[in-house]
């Protein structure tokens, strides 16, 4: 079963065929129940789960790309490109990649070639198909006074975890577009540590060509200035930047209101306000951003439901559970310059 989709809405990623790609994160469901969303909307795919260590290899040597190849082969039929998210990270990353079979943690050495063959096998793999990839995701910590945040990469490894990431990725393919990718990008305090952590990268000659802001927003926070002061600091490490992960969650992150079973009608005209000020950036800012992805299709799906408060339901997105446009849909299409001639 899959939803109709309404053929008097224009197309986002026709709507933005000249300033930046406009992705989704999809996983096995929603590739099936959101599918005509997907080919009608977006060029550019990543998947939520399904390129993840812990699902590419769930035990050492054992590769398992089912599902990856699935969603490869889906974007390759119908014309989109394809994000790789993500090789090296702290969270869904298989508990035996640090352990030797006696359940010891392993050397240095013993981690780097594990890292180097998980990097190769993929990155090689998808040579054709994935053409760029978010590299090392959220390394930096959050609140402490370190630039990295404690994780078994950097205890075993140490610091140079994350450039040897970027160099065993660069030689499994020299085509591919390679990120940093992290989250409250946009909060003072931590963009200044990303910006840290991507010059020392840069300065070294890593090779590395954007940065990713996650940009999972909401409708109070960040505030637009911090979103443009964060955008103008990363582009002038001349880097690409990509939005990566975006949603405007309708709460607060830990507001416990549990009781919505619908969003109020406060809400969407709030989020499309937020949203169509967020677009309005992201076009100011065209030079630098060349991809804008939604970490999901539509309000059918989210993430953002049961998280991180249980029982709460989320709406997220520009389209609503059944896949039409919500407020936020129109304000996001009214681009200067667009005749309102409507796509197929
Ligand atoms: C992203 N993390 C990941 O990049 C993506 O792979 C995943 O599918 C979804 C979101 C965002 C994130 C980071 C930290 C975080 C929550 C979300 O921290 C918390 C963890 C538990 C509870 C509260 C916060």
């Amino acid at each position: 079963m899959t939803n109709s989709v309404s053929h008097s809405i224009p197309s986002l990623c026709d709507v933005y065929k000249d300033y930046f790609l406009i992705g989704a994160a999809v996983n096995q469901q929603t590739l099936q129940t959101e599918q005509n969303l997907i080919k009608k909307h977006f060029n550019s795919l990543t998947a939520e789960n399904e390129m993840k260590f812990e699902h590419l290899q769930p035990a050492e040597g054992q590769f398992s790309f089912e599902y990856a190849d699935k969603l490869v082969s889906f974007a390759n039929d119908n014309g989109k490109k394809v994000r790789g998210h993500t090789l090296v990270w702290h969270n869904q990353t298989s508990d035996w990649l640090f352990t030797d079979s006696a359940g010891k943690t392993i050397d240095r050495e013993t981690l780097l070639a594990r890292m180097e063959n998980h990097i190769g096998t993929v990155v090689r793999r998808y040579k054709e198909e994935v053409y760029c990839w978010d590299v090392v995701n959220e390394a930096v910590a959050d609140h402490s006074q370190a630039l990295l945040r404690d994780s078994n990469w950097l205890s075993i490894i140490g610091e140079d975890f994350i450039e040897k990431a970027f160099h065993f990725a660069h030689s499994a393919n020299p085509e591919a577009l390679l990120f940093y990718n992290d989250y409250n990008e946009s909060d003072p305090d931590k963009s200044d540590k990303i910006f840290q952590l991507v010059c020392s990268l840069v300065e070294r000659e890593v090779p590395i060509h954007g940065v990713g802001l996650q940009a999972h927003w909401n409708l109070y926070k960040p505030s637009y200035d911090e979103i443009r002061k964060a955008i103008e600091k990363y582009a002038s490490l001349g880097l690409q930047l990509h939005i990566t992960e975006m949603d405007v969650s309708a709460f607060e992150w830990n507001d416990r209101r549990t009781d919505l079973k619908e969003p109020l009608k406060e809400m969407l005209y709030l989020q499309a306000e937020r949203y169509d000020q967020f677009f309005q950036i992201f076009r100011e800012y065209k030079d630098h951003i060349t991809s804008v992805t939604f970490w999901g299709v539509s309000d059918h799906y989210t993430w953002l439901n049961d998280f991180p408060v249980k029982g709460r339901r989320n709406w997220p997105f520009v389209l609503d559970h059944n896949g039409n446009p919500k407020p936020a849909f129109q304000r996001v299409c009214q681009v200067p310059g667009t005749s309102r001639i409507m796509s197929n």
